[in-house]
């Protein structure tokens, strides 16, 4: 009898054998009920157990065996279903020119993102049209001092407390109100200023960071420097620091990196000096952070600003300012989606 079954068992290929199946053997005058109505005719005890268990084994097989063949077939037509209804949504490879390209700005935007990620750093954003409060008050810029005349600063009209935002550091400053140190921050974004001529224009961007924690000191900002420079310009880059001063840090520091052009032997580029300026630094100095409400006997911080532009142009060998602006696609498509 299990003999039958297993060879008509392994015979099914559709769901639909199954009643027949089941019915012969589980049906009303299927084999499990005639061989459970012989047992009362058997003269002894033992018999009848016997007969009873191989009753119930057949009946036990029959059902797992027909209810483990009803889902592999079921799973069978849901994967030829699969297979048939089988939508390629891959879209064709795109060759390099299809991809397009990045702006030289964001490309170097999203690798310094990454490597300040790297540093753990937050990596923050803020508004463009700011406060003069922010944008100078809290950053140790008096009223009287030359960054707020007219012809740097765009002020909005009837809006005389608001204006475009002339560097990155709002960002910081709202960082530095908003958090507690340990603060490891950098922002980067448009600016604007009124200028516009052969290296400046009305906008720019630039990347502007600042550590604050316990025992920050200049060569903390010096290695941290370094670093980043060298993530853009190779490890053997030569970096200077020239005092310089700037109203929210003290003391402060130009960063000068060895011209990419020639190595630092001197060149048209470097214009014979062998080094070329990429952007400043310096101590956040006491009365910023009294005024941010950090306690500058505990925290020391340092904070760094960049031209972003400038460090496109260095990097890609853009030898003028306002093709980064021109929006021109025989200029714009020569460059990748990504740097490594
Ligand atoms: C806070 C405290 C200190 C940001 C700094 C510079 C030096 C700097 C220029 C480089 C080229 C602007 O893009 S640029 O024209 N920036 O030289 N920036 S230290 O110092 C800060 C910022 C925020 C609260």
């Amino acid at each position: 009898m299990q003999k039958d079954f297993e060879e008509r068992y392994h015979l099914i290929t559709a769901v639909k054998d199954f009643e027949s199946l089941r019915v012969a053997f589980l049906g009303r005058k299927g084999h499990v009920p005639s061989l459970r109505a012989q047992i009362k005719t058997l003269p002894t005890a033992e018999e009848r157990k016997q007969l009873g268990a191989r009753a119930t084994a057949l009946q036990r097989r029959v059902e797992d065996g027909i209810n483990a063949l009803r889902l592999e077939l079921e799973d069978r037509a849901i994967a030829k279903t699969l297979e048939q209804e089988r939508a390629d949504i891959d879209l064709p490879v795109l060759d390099q020119h299809e991809l397009g390209a990045l702006h030289p700005v964001s490309l170097i935007r999203n690798k310094l993102e990454q490597v300040f990620q790297r540093l753990s750093f937050s990596v923050l954003d803020g508004p463009d049209v700011e406060f003069e409060d922010y944008n100078f008050n809290k950053l140790n810029i008096p009223d009287h001092h030359p960054a707020r005349d007219m012809q740097d600063t765009f002020y909005l009209q009837n809006y005389q407390r608001l204006l475009l935002r002339t560097h990155t550091s709002n960002v910081q400053v709202h960082a530095m109100e908003q958090h507690s140190p340990p603060l490891r921050v950098v922002s980067m974004g448009r600016c604007f200023r009124c200028d516009n001529d052969l290296t400046h224009t009305p906008q720019f961007h630039q990347i502007e960071g600042f550590v604050v924690d316990n025992g920050i000191s200049f060569a903390h900002l010096k290695g941290m420097i370094d670093v980043f420079l060298r993530a853009l310009y190779g490890k053997e880059l030569a970096t200077r620091f020239r005092p310089s001063y700037f109203p929210f840090v003290e003391p402060g520091a130009e960063v000068d990196i060895a011209c990419v052009a020639c190595g630092g032997n001197g060149c048209r580029v470097c214009k014979q000096t062998g080094w070329l300026e990429a952007g400043g630094c310096g101590m956040i100095h006491p009365n910023v952070f009294e005024t941010l409400n950090i306690d500058s006997e505990s925290y020391t911080g340092f904070a760094f600003g960049f031209g972003l532009d400038r460090l496109a142009m260095l990097y890609f060998g853009v030898d003028d300012l306002r093709v980064l602006f021109a929006g021109q696609d025989e200029f714009l498509s020569q460059f990748p989606t990504h740097l490594q």
